[in-house]
């Protein structure tokens, strides 16, 4: 299973029967709906069609369409040393396991990583955390289950002066739950103490397989904290994804990393290209 290969199932055939002819109005409810069960919002799914037809209906025209629409890529901000990201999400979406996954791709840079284990709320959390890097050359910084969080993470900022690169994890969080969204803006405040940059990163992570909760997520995240990124994840489970498209034309956040397993290598940037390149299924 590759990256998005889900939506290629999905699109594969409708898309490639339309070569140079135009849509017949059934193929264009076909298509309509394949873009909505791929989690395209409705006005997002009926402009891409709309697009499609006017341009002529060709493989190559499906793929200079989508790509239009699809987010740019903006890379993450990990140039300025330390980089300090934090992963946040409701609970579930794989945030944990992203960290882990970003770990092990810092660290195999030969980076100096610093894992935050800022989730002190969940029982276990803890503990997977530590497992999942366990086997990594990283520090793992973490705290009781039930103490101050923010603590935590002033402790590994505070004694890991040499560090590339802070991945902090935090407790899966309901948007509308203000006290757990006053202690993620309590946590940036922490990292601010230690230089106005940090974070460089808020991503948010999205599972792919909750759909257009996920835009509804992205809505609401936004209110509490300062988001510059997303994580899409789960993708080898799922064809959905189309959301990303909308989360971009509404809020203008930039989707950063993909995920699509559960191997600590099952991560990879977002490409546009690839993306489309699946939904278009022009490429294996
Ligand atoms: N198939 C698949 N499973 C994933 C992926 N990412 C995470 N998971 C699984 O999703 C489940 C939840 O992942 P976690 O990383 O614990 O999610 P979380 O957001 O940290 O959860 P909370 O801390 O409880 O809010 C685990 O079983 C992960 O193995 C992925 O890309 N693909
Ligand atoms: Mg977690």
């Amino acid at each position: 299973m590759g990256m998005l290969d889900g939506f290629k199932t999905i699109f594969q055939k409708t898309l490639l029967k339309v070569t140079g002819k135009a849509l017949t109005p059934e193929q264009e409810e076909e298509l309509l709906s394949r873009l909505i069960s791929a989690d395209f919002s409705l006005s997002k799914a009926r402009m891409l069609v709309e697009k499609i037809r006017n341009e002529g209906n060709s493989p190559d025209v499906v793929r200079k369409t989508l790509l239009e629409e699809a987010p740019p890529v903006e890379p993450l901000r990990d140039d300025s040393k330390p980089f300090v990201a934090f992963l946040v999400g409701v609970n579930g979406v794989g945030k944990t396991t992203t960290i882990a996954k970003m770990a092990h791709l810092y660290s195999s840079r030969g980076l100096r990583v610093v894992v935050v284990g800022a989730d002190t709320f969940r029982a276990a959390a803890q503990d997977q955390l530590s497992l999942l890097v366990e086997e990594l050359p990283v520090v793992y910084v973490g705290g009781e289950r039930g103490s101050d969080s923010g603590a935590v993470l002033f402790r590994a900022l505070e004694e890991n002066k040499d560090a590339d690169v802070f991945l902090v994890d935090t407790a899966g969080r309901i948007h509308t739950s203000k006290a757990l969204m006053d202690e993620l803006g309590k946590l940036i405040r922490v990292s601010k103490k230690f230089s106005a940059e940090y974070p460089q990163e808020v991503l948010l992570v999205l599972d792919s397989t909750q759909g257009l909760q996920g835009y509804r997520q992205a809505l609401s995240f936004v209110k509490g904290a300062p988001i510059t990124g997303l994580v899409l994840t789960k993708t080898d489970s799922t064809a959905k994804g189309g959301m990303i498209f909308s989360i971009w034309d509404e809020l203008r956040i930039p989707l950063k990393l993909v995920c699509f397993g559960q191997k600590l290598t099952d991560i990879d940037y977002y490409s546009p290209e690839k993306v489309v390149d699946s939904i278009a299924g022009a490429r294996d």
